[in-house]
């Protein structure tokens, strides 16, 4: 039998694309395709794949071309596959001609005719660009503007923000900088909010009203009433609103909530996250201390993310225990919450006024899943089992903190009007619900 392997991104598959597998495939008797996971375009700079990974697979399927598929992750796969499937030939479009030619140490490499006339950069070239305004008065709006650049479909009209002293060159020099929300709405499609959490729900409000698409930072608000409501809004107007937390978008990330999800390290039993920072801060200030974030609105929502998505948002008990900067007890400097399901626990430690390891163990009956600090900027987890020989390590690369993604993620929501959220709108509710509820002091025990 004769094997055939090639690559491809496969995105929007066309006529050039299927020519191609029919060729392919009449050079042997079998038929693998590989499916590149990598949505970067390196030559031009830019993530510019429109389809996720799972979409590609299932259009290259659907061609009835392929006799197996296989998933491209990293670099030097193809002489592994090569070598593993036993192949005998390696085929690709003459766009590659020469690229390949160390391959024919490994089997025999041919380079079949490009089809004229037409390409997925073509296809996707007729969509449209969103223009963007970034909402705050936080360096972090440097970092989304640098990934913005990188994202096809995204460009940005301008920024708000009451401190332009602390954003960088480029980000000052956008075609808008004011002081006036209303104004960066008018020169906007959408809007990315970094702004202090209790401002969400207005400004998330306010877009949504004027028509714009939204990608606010975690916590979308402070209360689960009016996050369902700011769903809800969202949905009847026809709009993209995005709860942005660069960890839900992370590769890693991904990969290890549905390993968890599929039984993995057996039933999930408890999910324990720790996230904290030492801020440098006047605790005896007031005006300083209204300026910073307390713990739990820089982290909480980060911690509760792995609990709600792995365990659900229908908990049956809460407890919290904080320690407080003020005798309002409205910043807190440490807090751990445990949660009680009917058949798992999850506990989340958060703090910047204290520092301990930052890491994700999701613990189940068969094993347990490790991610080392700092887990939300994860590239690398282990699952380890009693016996070590059965452990196993993965890695994916993390591009740009996990923001390129959730940008891309946005552009992908605003063009198809499909929304594949990294956040659902109920663990986006849940973290608002906890929010909530830990203004409210409820359950609470304060430590000294
Ligand atoms: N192709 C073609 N005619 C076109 C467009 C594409 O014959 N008009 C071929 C390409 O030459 C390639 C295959 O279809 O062999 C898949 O094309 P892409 O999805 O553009 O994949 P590419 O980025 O070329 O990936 O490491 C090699 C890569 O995986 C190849």
């Amino acid at each position: 039998m004769v094997k055939v392997i090639t690559y491809g991104t496969f995105d929007l598959l066309h006529y050039g694309h299927v020519r191609l597998l029919e060729r392919a495939k009449a050079l042997g008797d079998y038929l693998i395709v590989g499916v590149t996971a990598e949505d970067f375009d390196k030559s031009r700079g830019k993530i510019n794949v429109q389809q996720s990974l799972m979409e590609r697979v299932d259009a290259v399927r659907a061609t009835g071309l392929a006799d197996e598929i296989v998933i491209e992750e990293y670099e030097g796969q193809k002489i592994d596959d090569i070598r593993r499937y036993g192949v005998d030939i390696f085929a690709i479009g003459s766009d590659w001609k020469g690229k390949f030619d160390y391959l024919n140490e490994y089997c025999h490499v041919i380079y079949l005719d490009r089809t004229e006339g037409i390409s997925s950069t073509e296809l996707r070239s007729q969509d449209q660009s969103f223009r963007l305004g970034l909402v705050g008065n936080s360096s972090f709006l440097n970092k989304v503007e640098r990934e913005c650049q990188l994202v096809n479909g995204l460009h940005l009209a301008g920024v708000c923000t009451n401190m332009p002293e602390i954003l960088s060159e480029s980000v000052r020099s956008l075609p808008l900088m004011t002081e006036h929300y209303d104004e960066l709405l008018e020169v906007s499609d959408a809007v990315y909010l970094r702004t202090h959490p209790g401002l969400h729900a207005e400004q998330v409000e306010k877009a949504l009203l004027a028509g714009k698409h939204v990608l606010c930072e975690s916590p979308a608000s402070l209360t689960v009433d009016e996050c369902r409501k700011l769903y809800s809004l969202a949905k009847e107007k026809g709009l993209v609103f995005m709860e942005a937390l660069k960890t839900a978008y992370a590769t890693a990330y991904a990969r290890l909530l549905l390993l968890a999800k599929n039984g993995k390290i057996g039933k999930v039993t408890s999910v324990d996250a720790t996230c904290t920072s030492i801020l440098k801060m006047n605790m005896e200030d007031p005006d300083e201390l209204s300026g910073k974030w307390d713990s739990m609105s820089e982290w909480g929502p980060t911690a509760l993310l792995p609990v709600f998505q792995i365990l659900g948002p229908d908990y049956c008990d809460m407890r919290i225990t904080s320690r407080f900067a003020d005798q309002e007890r409205k910043f807190d400097t440490f807090t751990r919450i445990s949660f009680e399901y009917p058949d798992a626990v999850a506990s989340i430690k958060v703090g910047n006024q204290v520092k301990s390891e930052g890491e994700l163990i999701i613990s189940g009956t068969k094993g347990y899943i490790f991610v080392p600090a700092p887990w939300w900027k994860t590239d690398y987890f282990e699952i380890r089992y009693e016996n070590p020989a059965e452990n196993k390590r993965y890695f994916y690369q993390l591009d740009g903190e996990g923001i390129r993604y959730e940008l891309v993620a946005f552009a992908r929501a605003m063009s198809t009007k499909q929304i594949l959220y990294g956040i659902e709108p109920n663990v986006s509710c849940a973290i608002s619900g906890v929010m909530e509820d830990f203004r409210a002091h409820k359950n609470l025990r304060v430590l000294l």
